[in-house]
């Protein structure tokens, strides 16, 4: 069969984890309209009859604000290695600083390169055009799609015929190398995300404390820690409005992931400057810093 390890890189916010869920056709990474959404290196596997491609989702490669996002470029630049095939991703409404310096890092690599310019539906010309200036250099194939509008079919072939014949890495029934509680806690994350502003989303982590498993339910407690005191009073909102809403949301979509009626109790935890923090750090990414 073919087989191999596709990894998708590229600045903050180019549709990267849009661009892996439209490929295994579910969706296994979060995704929202802020930078900054993945933290971390996520497997999401598609089985075909002939064919297992690994997409591996990585954070955007940016210059890092503060050591949370030290920890998020080291994985970035470590999911570099050891891949069959790289897709490297720019915004077809937006070029720019970072895009090059993404492609400066690729530049060193071995690694065979794919270039897809997404966001087609919202392309700007001249942005489409700097776009192939920086690919033109690094790659011949260069794809141009719109992964919100599911145009990834073209690229997918591409992809496939590309890859060596290989083993199966993952048994049939696997999407991700995630264990389902850092699905929960990337879901919760994800709405974190969406239905708060300014810093409240990168102050955030949440970890999932209990989850216990009854016949027509399951109950999920899970932890929102918070950088600093000021922030819980965000997170939980007048009257606990912020966090009903965020738990709302997360429950249904944790519902359909697990097929499964859900209770779901948020707790938010102040965890003072843990974004600074290189031991709270380590606890979170230490595993994937390899
Ligand atoms: N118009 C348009 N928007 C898109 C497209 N693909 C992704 N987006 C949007 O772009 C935003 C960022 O998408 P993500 O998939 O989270 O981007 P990312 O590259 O994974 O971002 P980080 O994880 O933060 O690095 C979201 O609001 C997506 O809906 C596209 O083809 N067209
Ligand atoms: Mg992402």
């Amino acid at each position: 069969m073919k087989s191999g390890f596709v990894c998708v890189a590229g600045s903050p916010s180019v549709g990267k984890s849009t661009i892996v869920n439209a490929l295994v056709g579910e969706k296994v990474c979060i995704v929202s309209q802020k930078p900054g959404t993945t933290r971390n290196r996520i497997n999401a596997i598609l089985t075909l009859k002939d064919a297992q491609v690994v997409f591996v989702d990585t954070p955007g490669i940016h210059k890092p604000l503060h050591l949370m996002g030290n920890y998020m470029l080291k994985i970035a630049i470590s999911a570099l290695e050891g891949n069959d095939l790289i897709l490297f991703v720019l915004s077809a409404s937006k070029v720019g600083r970072s895009d090059i310096m993404v492609a400066q890092k690729l530049r060193d690599l071995k690694v065979p390169i794919f270039g897809v310019i997404n966001k087609m539906d919202i392309a700007n010309n001249a942005m489409v055009e700097k776009a192939r200036d920086i690919l033109k250099n690094l790659t011949d194939e260069i794809f141009e799609i719109s992964a919100l509008k599911g145009e990834t079919n073209k690229l997918l072939d591409r992809i496939i015929s590309f890859l060596p014949q290989g083993p199966k890495y993952y048994p049939d029934d696997i999407v991700t190398d995630r264990p389902l509680s850092f699905m929960i806690s990337e879901i919760v994350r994800e709405k974190i995300f969406e239905l708060t502003r300014e810093e409240i989303p990168y102050s955030t982590a949440v970890d999932i404390d209990q989850i216990e498993d009854e016949e027509n339910l399951t109950r999920i407690y899970a932890t929102i820690l918070v950088a600093k005191d000021s922030q819980k009073g965000i997170i939980l909102g007048k009257n606990g409005r912020m966090i009903r809403d965020i738990g709302t949301l997360a429950r249904k979509d944790i519902e359909y992931l697990i097929d499964k009626h859900v209770f779901l109790s948020l707790h938010v935890k102040v965890k003072d400057k843990w974004i600074e923090d290189q031991k709270i750090l380590n606890q979170i990414f230490g595993d994937e810093l390899r």
